[in-house]
């Protein structure tokens, strides 16, 4: 039942990869060189909060920006642009940020651009953050950048990171504080380029082949199916802590109906003489739990329960939980507070069922992508809300972070609407046999420590996925899951895992160690397309015989068509919005007869049409959304939201309440 992946996608990097543009080796070189240096940090990375000790200045706007278009591209690093401002090494343009670069302006070498590009911003700091004898910690925060970042403040490097997706941050104090008044110039090197050992993985091929080929001429090779956007992706922030602050916080739950268990697990850096208060406040504002010490059990009479979307008619509620930290530090008080939300709820997979708080939960949902027009990747809040508000009315209870983990802003509307999440992580397009070697086994275990460490917490998380479509049929697949779920699972007991697999059920090595099947199948589109009639024997075939190999519960965690909206065609025929609806219909039926033995879900792919690299099989990108990419529905949106409210109301004992938020949402 594997699909054929086809030829590689092979993006041409037109203008960007031949001539005096070109990339030459030694920037590779260089890119390899840093590749691994930054390992995942200890520690924590709680979300930037204002507290009343605790300030926040946001960075958004624009930056100026230079793509590195010298031959080698590494005219940056050899004249050192951080050591002064930008506009004074060459041209700039004004980047918007959080965005991607890609498509802002009208230059498609900037589109296909493959190499460094910089960043820069000058900020003022407040005299009050540099003026208190270092007792107040300055901290500059990235909640993302694609892919490799280097950044430096006022000409000093503090802080390296590889991948994109995920936070990392720098402690600026003692750079900053030598020199109040002065704007802090802050410069980012990105490199988007993607080797066999990135997660993502991808690979630089050149085209020595004179006689078809320029000079230097080459291509950056990926096995997945977005287009590779690249950028300062999410919001920039710097915020203070005192110089004794609390690092992280782990909550775990449990619970019965009338009584719930929080155990919480406090770090504080920068003193040992410490102490540690913990209040947890319900949403009326009400203390309904107090601890003390760096770890410890809070009791909870009677809780509100975390409940997904559809499930109660309060979905997403979670307490806060206020943690308070008192230091003496040369004879004075320090004080630290972080609130962290808390949402109390229980997750268990048995051989057939996937229980949230001991109730059986039917995952309808949709994977999605960060994409839109113009800013690629780049966190868009009329867009997020645009998505929440079309998941809510299409009745979908879940997604899956296909294929990379999301903004923490994204997470946290999932949260708080009970929209629940399988959190994956970027092992997308692991198919060559090198990138399953121990330098890629161990990016992979380092990605997935900064991924937990940034969502652990989160109630909407209920699963990690540790990679989607690897070649798990090699036999080095076999070491290299069954390392990574457990480490997985050594990093997070409280969670399931699995990984999305389109490989034989017969020959695939990581399945044995994931709790939960997932798995993707494109019957009438890729394999015998146009024959939609073959779904019902093959998709039923599919699932008895993963079933009867494992015994684990099954989630169809992709199945789809393209449509290109307003094509007709009636008998349906392949990218009409008429062969899109009838191939989802022929899924469903086999769902409905299978979801009442061991199928838990099904997602559909994808939610939007979005941008891919350019190939024969993509019309402006994918179209396998139901809603277009300007986020319009499609014919197929219709037969979806029919059938979530379906199940919504079959299998929830609140019905009355669920019809009646049908008709609001309506
Ligand atoms: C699946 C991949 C997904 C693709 C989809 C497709 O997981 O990333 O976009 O196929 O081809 O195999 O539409």
């Amino acid at each position: 039942m594997g699909r054929d992946p086809g030829p590689p996608t092979t993006k041409m990097v037109a203008g960007a990869g031949f001539g005096s543009a070109g990339f030459c080796r030694p920037l590779l070189l260089l890119l390899l060189l840093l590749l691994g240096r930054a390992a995942a940090r200890g520690g924590g990375m709680l979300y930037p909060r204002e507290t009343p000790s605790r300030e926040l200045k946001e960075l958004g706007g624009l930056w100026s920006f230079r793509a590195d278009f010298s031959p080698g591209r590494d005219a940056g690093f050899v004249q050192r642009w951080y050591r002064r401002p930008l506009r004074q090494t060459g041209p700039v343009i004004d980047m918007p940020v959080p965005a991607s670069f890609n498509d802002i302006t009208q230059d498609p070498n900037l589109e296909n651009y493959i190499g460094w590009v910089w960043y820069e911003k000058e900020v003022l700091l407040p005299l009050r953050w540099l003026q208190d004898n270092f007792s107040t910690r300055v901290v500059l925060r990235f909640g993302s950048a694609h892919y490799y970042s280097i950044v430096w403040v006022n000409g000093v490097q503090v802080v390296e990171h590889e991948g994109g997706h995920l936070p990392f941050e720098a402690d600026i104090s003692s750079i900053v504080q030598g020199s109040p008044g002065v704007p802090c110039r802050i410069t980012v090197a990105l490199n988007n380029t993607l080797t066999p050992h990135t997660l993502p993985p991808g690979s630089i091929q050149y085209m020595d082949d004179k006689t078809r080929y320029p000079k230097n001429y080459f291509v950056q090779n990926i096995r997945f199916d977005f287009f590779n956007y690249a950028g300062i992706h999410r919001p920039v922030v710097l915020y203070t802590t005192p110089s004794v602050y609390i690092d992280d916080i782990t909550v775990t739950t449990a619970s019965s109906e009338s009584v719930a268990m929080v155990q919480y697990q406090v770090s504080v850096v920068g003193s040992t003489l410490y102490s540690l208060s913990l209040s947890l406040r319900d949403q009326e504002g009400k203390v309904v739990a107090t601890g003390d010490g760096a770890a410890g059990e809070l009791k909870v009479l009677n809780p509100n329960l975390w409940w997904p979307y559809l499930m109660h008619e309060n979905p997403g509620y979670r307490y806060s939980l206020e943690v308070k930290m008192q230091a003496q530090v040369n004879g004075a008080l320090l004080e630290d507070l972080y609130t962290l939300p808390v949402g109390i709820r229980t997750v268990h997979v048995t051989s057939t069922q996937f229980l949230i708080n001991g109730r059986p939960f039917y995952f309808h949902g949709v994977n999605k992508h960060e994409d839109a027009d113009i800013r690629g990747k780049g966190l868009d809040w009329p867009l997020v809300m645009k998505d929440f508000n079309l998941l809510r009315w299409l009745g979908a209870n879940s997604f899956r972070t296909s294929h990379y983990p999301y903004a923490e802003e994204i997470m946290d509307l999932c949260d708080a609407y009970g929209i629940v999440v399988i959190d994956e992580c970027p092992g997308v397009g692991i198919k060559m046999v090198e990138s399953f070697g121990n330098k890629s086994l161990q990016h992979h275990l380092d990605v997935m420590e900064e991924l937990i460490r940034r969502d652990k917490n989160r109630p909407s998380v209920v699963m990690w996925s540790v990679a989607n479509e690897p070649a798990s049929e090699l036999p080095p697949a076999a070491h290299y899951f069954k390392t990574l779920i457990a480490h997985t699972k050594a990093l997070d007991p409280s969670r399931p895992v699995t990984f999305v697999t389109d490989a034989n059920y017969a020959l695939d090595h990581g399945a044995p160690y994931v709790d939960v099947i997932c798995v993707n199948s494109y019957f009438s589109w890729y394999h015998d397309p146009g024959h939609l009639e073959v779904i019902p024997l093959q998709l039923t075939t599919q699932f008895e015989s993963w079933y009867k190999t494992y015994q684990k519960p099954i989630i169809q965690s992709e199945y789809g068509a393209d449509s290109v909206p307003g094509l007709h065609s009636d008998p349906p025929l392949m990218f009409s919005e008429e062969y899109q609806k009838a191939l989802l219909s022929e899924y469903h039926s086999v769902f409905d007869k299978k979801r009442k033995e061991y199928v838990i879900g099904e997602l559909i792919w994808n939610f939007a049409d979005f941008m891919t690299n350019q190939g024969t099989t993509r019309v402006l990108g994918n179209k396998k959304g139901i809603f277009t990419r300007q986020r319009q529905p499609k014919s197929a949106a219709f037969v979806l939201r029919e059938r979530y409210w379906k199940i919504a109301n079959e299998s929830s004992c609140l019905t009355p309440i669920i019809k009646s938020h049908n008709l609001f949402l309506k």
